[in-house]
């Protein structure tokens, strides 16, 4: 890591590591043509990834899924302390009652709660208050970050940039649905914590994300959009 200190501290630092807690990094050692064309590549496949509200009954296998949610669960955390639960859902009564709670909390948000800017925002996407995929989807993945630790004993321990970690691992979810080509969407009923609750979740768990993961349906449709060019989103010193 480049580091404005001077060299002995580099020294100090070095020293203040545990060399039985390291093991040497092995790099992936791709050749300068493998780098641009795996980046491109990965590009390419990411920039396919649509948020998608209308999915297939379609069952996905248990297999699948752990594989997904153990990718999310290769992201970097403050600390290396994981903050993060990832609650699947497959049973259908469990899926409606949580329905329904998200309904009711979306009706107020469509029918008062939100300002007429968001609710102009929202209507190319067509979204309202009715929430069929949270039935329709096999499996409903809710994210729920640890604002700090619970250990067995019932100690509380700190956790570190919570937000940042658990957005990270979010995003790892999405690429590897993704890549596992299925499909989802980044639910926000909001306020969310009827989900801490309908999932019977420790104190340290607040609800983050709600997903429903599986096969799109077959007359799915997407809004036309396009993405911020790389001059809109990138600057260079
Ligand atoms: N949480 C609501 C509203 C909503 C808000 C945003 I910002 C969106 O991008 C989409 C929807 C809902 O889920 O319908």
């Amino acid at each position: 890591m480049v580091n404005f200190v001077s060299a002995e501290f580099y020294f100090v630092d070095a020293m203040k590591r545990d060399n039985k807690d390291f093991k040497p990094y092995e790099p992936l050692g791709y050749s300068e043509e493998e780098m641009l064309t795996r980046s491109r590549q990965f590009f390419e496949y990411m920039n396919q990834r649509r948020s998608v509200r209308e999915f297939s009954d379609r069952p996905v296998s248990r297999e699948v899924l752990d594989n997904i949610i153990h990718a999310a669960s290769t992201a970097p955390s403050g600390a290396h302390k994981q903050p993060w639960t990832f609650g699947v859902i497959s049973n259908a009564e469990l899926k409606h009652h949580i329905r329904e709670l998200a309904e009711k909390e979306e009706f107020e948000n469509y029918h008062g709660r939100m300002s007429e800017t968001w609710l102009e925002d929202l209507k190319k996407f067509g979204t309202d208050h009715i929430k069929e995929f949270i039935d329709v989807a096999p499996y409903l993945i809710v994210v729920f970050k640890q604002v700090y630790e619970l250990d067995e004993a019932g100690e509380r321990h700190t956790n570190y940039y919570v937000n940042e970690s658990v957005g990270i691992a979010v995003g790892f979810l999405l690429a590897a649905i993704h890549y596992a080509g299925l499909v989802a969407l980044t639910h926000t009923p909001s306020p969310m914590n009827f989900l801490e609750k309908a999932l019977d979740r420790p104190p340290n768990e607040r609800a983050y994300l709600l997903i429903p993961v599986g096969h799109p349906a077959e007359d799915a449709q997407v809004p036309e959009l396009s993405r911020k060019s790389l001059e809109e989103i990138m600057f260079m010193h």
